[in-house]
């Protein structure tokens, strides 16, 4: 059902470390160790974060692997293998238990508000007693924050507002997609294996892809409940069972996130994965449908007094309702029923479409990990027929590029592009400056073929001047693409505010595209502004801006993230073939 998923954990047994719990574990370490004061921390952040990623791209079991072995594996070192090692023989580290005893959940959670660096968490803790998210919002109130050395009532109003806007609300606080998906797919490919189990998919809002989730709702189809409702109450996950029935059980992670799994009969999966999925509006509309027509629509089936009409799969049920079956991303009651209805929903975008990822760095970018051949390798192996090497400018200090290293890369790309038969366009991703202004000078611009331009840093201006900032941008010819539009970081950075109408104004006018940013922590631009592109037909490019070889998976979450913006096929520049693409690219120049 969903495009991603078959990578994702295996399925494993309850009581034994897996990759994917080691990954997990090294993931969370990182995270915990930031809350750390001082640049060894940073060290150690950086080598928990490299390892994870090492280990994740080479695809490797290293549960069973000697500290010899695991330190083969580029990227791993001498520290970090010990704590896999300890975690695979007890199922704990020490030093991460010591840490997630100093920052429990709800403390960790004030790390996402921009302006709270872990000093300034520190401090507001042993000065102010501020221990979660309710504490901060009493301390602001009260205005203590303010009287802290280091804040003032600039720095109180700021962090005042980052709350609002991120809509942290404590208890009904809602998570970001990236930190819930792995743990979905791979908890639901573990029941999946369960004897009597014939499918279990993650539904409700992770399935519609929204960009943060309230709860994970699972749906197991099974002729046999009872083990699995048991499997999920002693899950490892579970730090508290919330109820635990003989058709539904629900557990709460060590985050607090919630994880509801109900199993139903294999002949009824169908109207459950379809009620579970969503949305309540998506629902209520399709009951009236069903209603207009003298039945009944629920979570066991589309019934006719005592007969089924339909119940095993979603499509039964949307086509006895006279409907194509409407994929999950669109089921927003937002015209998608009236759209398919008359035969008029677009064309979405497919995996399969697309031909070539065009926002991808290498190690040439200071935050880059993989090498050019290396990333060039990964893009030949999934098939594409071109790829932008897009590599950040000279502005960006320390990830940026000078000129001569410029001139070197592109020499290095041509005899990649030889070496492996592959379209390389030697690209740049020019930051955007305050008032518009781009990297090196129109000249040296020329020179690329392709430049993705986007916002790096200036979050915090009007909108007025941000709109202004961005027309200015996308005017030169040399930029093909804005990339990732607001700079948002999912429930952590809001991202510049914009006159939307007049950007895509400005993107169809110009003729330049606006990037679908697959990175699960940004997923920028939103749903809205992408399906607002496409009335005002605005072309679209879907891009994974990898920085390692692992990410470019992530362009399934990119064409996820466009569906449910309505994103249709031609809409894509990146499911052009070459020779159209070529010719698109090279319209403005
Ligand atoms: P979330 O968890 O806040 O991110 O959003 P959802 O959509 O996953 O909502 P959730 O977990 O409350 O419920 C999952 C699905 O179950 C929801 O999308 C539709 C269905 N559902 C829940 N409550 C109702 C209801 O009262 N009426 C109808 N028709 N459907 C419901
Ligand atoms: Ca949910
Ligand atoms: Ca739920
Ligand atoms: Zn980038």
């Amino acid at each position: 059902m969903f495009p991603y998923g078959a990578e994702y954990g295996k399925g494993y047994p309850a009581s034994v470390v897996t990759t994917r719990d080691v990954l997990d574990m090294l993931s969370e370490l990182a995270r915990l160790t930031t809350l750390e004061e001082g640049s060894p921390q940073a060290f150690k952040v950086r080598a928990y974060e490299n390892a994870r990623a090492a280990i994740e791209a080479s695809g490797l079991d290293v549960t069973k692997m000697t500290k010899a072995e695991l330190m083969e594996i580029k990227g791993v070192g001498g520290a970090t293998a010990d704590k896999i090692l300890e975690f695979v023989s007890t199922g704990k580290v020490a030093k991460l238990e010591k840490l997630r005893a100093e920052y429990p959940p709800s403390f960790v959670e004030l790390a996402r508000i921009p302006g709270l660096g872990p000093k300034t968490l520190k401090l507001i803790r042993s000065e102010l007693g501020v221990e979660d998210l309710d504490g901060l919002k009493r301390a602001i109130a009260e205005q203590r924050l303010r009287t802290l050395p280091g804040l003032g009532k600039t720095s109180e109003e700021k962090i005042a507002r980052a709350i609002e806007r991120l809509g942290l609300h404590g208890k009904d606080r809602r998570t970001p997609i990236g930190e819930v998906l792995p743990l979905a797919d791979s908890l639901a490919a573990e029941l999946a294996e369960l004897p009597g189990v014939t499918a279990a998919v993650p539904c409700g809002s992770l399935r519609r892809f929204s960009d943060t989730i309230g709860d994970v709702d699972i749906v197991v189809a099974t002729t046999d409940p009872v083990p699995v409702m048991d499997h999920v109450a002693s899950h490892r996950l579970a730090t508290e069972v919330v109820g635990h029935g003989d058709t539904k059980t629900s557990i709460l992670t060590r985050s607090g996130l919630q994880v509801d799994v109900r199993a139903v009969a294999p002949d009824q999966f169908g109207a459950a994965i379809l009620y579970f999925t969503g949305s309540k509006a998506h629902n209520i509309a399709l009951r009236q449908r069903a209603i207009d027509r003298g039945w009944l629509l629920n979570e066991y089936g589309l019934l006719d007094g005592e007969k089924t009409v339909a119940s095993n799969t979603e499509e039964e049920i949307y086509a006895a309702l006279d409907l194509p079956w409407i994929p999950p991303p669109l089921r927003e009651n937002s015209g998608e029923i009236e759209a398919a209805a008359s035969g008029e929903l677009p064309d979405l975008v497919e995996l399969e479409d697309i031909r070539g990822d065009l926002h991808y760095h290498t190690d040439r970018s200071g935050d880059g990990r993989s090498t050019l051949e290396e990333m060039v390798e990964a893009a030949v192996a999934r098939g594409y027929e071109y790829v932008a090497i897009t590599d950040h400018g000279e502005n960006l200090a320390i990830n940026g590029s000078s000129r001569q290293e410029m001139l070197a890369h592109r020499d290095r790309i041509r005899e990649m592009e030889q070496r492996h038969g592959i379209r390389l366009f030697f690209g740049c991703e020019l930051n955007i400056g305050p008032d518009g202004s781009l990297d090196y000078d129109p000249e040296f611009r020329s020179q690329f073929e392709f430049c993705v331009a986007s916002i790096h840093s200036h979050f915090d201006l009007d909108r007025e001047t941000q709109t202004a900032r961005l027309l200015k941008a996308m005017a030169d010819p040399s930029v093909s693409v804005i990339g990732h539009l607001t700079g948002r970081y999912i429930g952590r950075r809001p991202g510049v505010e914009l006159e939307v109408d007049a950007v895509l104004e400005g993107l169809a006018a110009t003729g330049v595209a606006l990037e679908v940013n697959g990175s699960l922590d940004r997923l920028d631009a939103t749903a809205d502004v992408i399906r607002a592109a496409g009335r005002a037909g605005v072309t679209l490019t879907i891009s994974t801006d990898s920085h390692h070889v692992s990410d470019l998976e992530r362009m399934a979450y990119g064409v996820e993230w466009a569906r449910r913006g309505w994103a249709a096929r031609r809409s894509v520049a990146n499911t052009m073939p070459l020779s159209d693409f070529e010719e698109w690219v090279n319209r403005r120049r």
